[in-house]
């Protein structure tokens, strides 16, 4: 008799005790907002030549692309926080670099107007987002295959880029 009253008074008190987590946790949230997320994506232009190319959003959530066209990063991030976009890898042959609002803050509204552009490294033609592009994928002449200053090299801005051996 006595076990069982000890008993009933235990689950009384387990009772109260979720009774009352749950009431200040209720209290605790009610003065703040509910948490927003928005997405964030753009429009992905130039070429791919068949390949992939993979952005990241704040050094985290990779998105694979194999078409150009609009893209949306699959993860969101919280509003009123900042983002980055970046490239990290390229396709083949092909240089890919964000052109317009890399980075930026979210406010409460999704971002829709990034502009990533990808082109072909080694046709000569030097865009923003290449170091260099001397016409050519030869690795050990200043620029090498993925349009990149190699070292011990110093490279113009012209197109085709001009490198010399410093
Ligand atoms: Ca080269």
């Amino acid at each position: 008799m006595g076990c069982q009253f000890l008993e009933k008074e235990n689950n009384e008190d387990d009772q109260n005790s979720i009774l009352t987590l749950v009431a200040a946790a209720t209290q605790n949230n009610l003065p703040q907002e509910p948490e927003t997320y928005q997405s964030v994506g753009g429009n992905l232009t130039g070429q791919l030549n068949g390949g992939t190319v993979v952005f990241q959003l704040n050094g985290t959530n990779n998105l694979s692309i194999s078409a150009v066209g609009t893209f949306v990063f699959t993860s969101k991030i919280k509003s009123n926080s900042n983002y980055t976009v970046s490239v990290f890898t390229n396709p083949n042959g092909i240089t890919c670099g964000i052109t317009n609002k890399a980075t930026g803050n979210i406010s409460t509204t999704d971002i829709t107007d990034i502009i990533a552009d990808c082109t072909i490294c080694g046709n000569g033609v030097k865009l923003s987002y290449e170091a260099c592009d001397d016409g050519n994928l030869t690795n050990g002449d200043g620029c090498n295959n993925s349009c990149r200053i190699e070292s011990g090299y110093s490279c113009n801005n012209s197109s085709p880029t001009v490198c010399v051996s410093i």
